[in-house]
């Protein structure tokens, strides 16, 4: 189906200022995912990226966690900080409605620059996070230490509801070959081929926004999303990931453009 991608791009991506609860929890529900821009005070995010150059200075791993930001001072400061805005809890509580929430992890990445030699990470394919992880929906804030999708490696996504989402991605709930890695298994080895996702959503439908320090964006482990990282894009890039996972596969409240369920 065609849709006026470039104008769901832009009706998903606002202001903080611009936002209510109403509009972000609707927007989220339709689209599986939302911009919220300048959420995050430039000081704060400022210090966490200094603290996150220094820890990973000492531990080149792939990720630092929300625990290594605690040793590293005391219990004094958390990646949580960034999503203090009132919103963030105020939407957690609507999409997670009915159901118990925790957190999942808190953590950081690097994705390699086309051009840096260093150890971080490759870009990453399209990809579901629940081919990695456990089924149940999780809520993801990912945030950029940096201005990205520029010069710097971005992130792109599918804005498309997560039960479409799962349909388009053949999920069954079942495994459909013998066990693999993680729980690739249980979807078929091309469901997310850029060809397929062409055909079906159209030309145009990922969203590879600029995404600069002081924005969220909010994601979950059932939209279809990757890197963007395009040969100029020379440095590397550095990032967040928040996550909040809930009770159940589903989240309540769904309906499609003509008020029924998708299906
Ligand atoms: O940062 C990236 O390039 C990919 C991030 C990702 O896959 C995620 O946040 O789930
Ligand atoms: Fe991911």
């Amino acid at each position: 189906m065609q849709r006026n991608w470039a104008e769901i791009h832009r009706n998903l991506d606002r202001d903080l200022r611009e936002w209510s609860l109403e509009s972000l929890h609707s927007i989220y529900l339709r689209f599986g995912c939302a911009i919220v821009r300048n959420a995050i005070d430039r000081m704060r995010l400022a210090e966490l990226e200094e603290l996150a150059t220094g820890i990973y200075a000492r531990k080149p791993v792939l990720h630092i966690s929300d625990l290594d930001f605690s040793e590293e001072t005391r219990g004094g400061r958390s990646l949580f900080e960034l999503i203090a805005d009132p919103l963030f809890k105020e939407l957690r509580n609507a999409i997670f409605e009915g159901q118990n929430y925790s957190i999942h992890s808190g953590a950081c990445r690097r994705i390699q620059g086309s051009e840096s030699n260093f150890d971080w990470q490759q870009p990453l394919a399209l990809h579901l996070d629940s081919q990695y992880h456990p089924f149940a929906f999780t809520l993801n804030h990912w945030i950029p230490f940096q201005d990205s999708g520029g010069d710097i490696a971005g992130i792109q996504f599918l804005p498309v509801d997560y039960r479409a989402t799962r349909m388009f991605c053949r999920f069954t709930g079942h495994p459909q070959r013998s066990p693999e890695e993680f729980n690739f298994h249980y979807f078929p080895a091309d469901c997310l081929n850029p060809e397929r996702i062409d055909a079906t959503f159209g030309d145009g439908c990922l969203f590879q926004p600029r995404i600069n320090a002081g924005d969220v964006i909010l994601l979950s482990n059932w939209i279809v999303h990757g890197t963007y990282r395009t040969n100029a894009m020379k440095r590397g890039r550095m990032n967040v990931e928040l996550r909040f996972i809930g009770e159940c596969i589903d989240i309540a409240g769904l309906v499609s453009d003509s008020g029924r369920n998708p299906s």
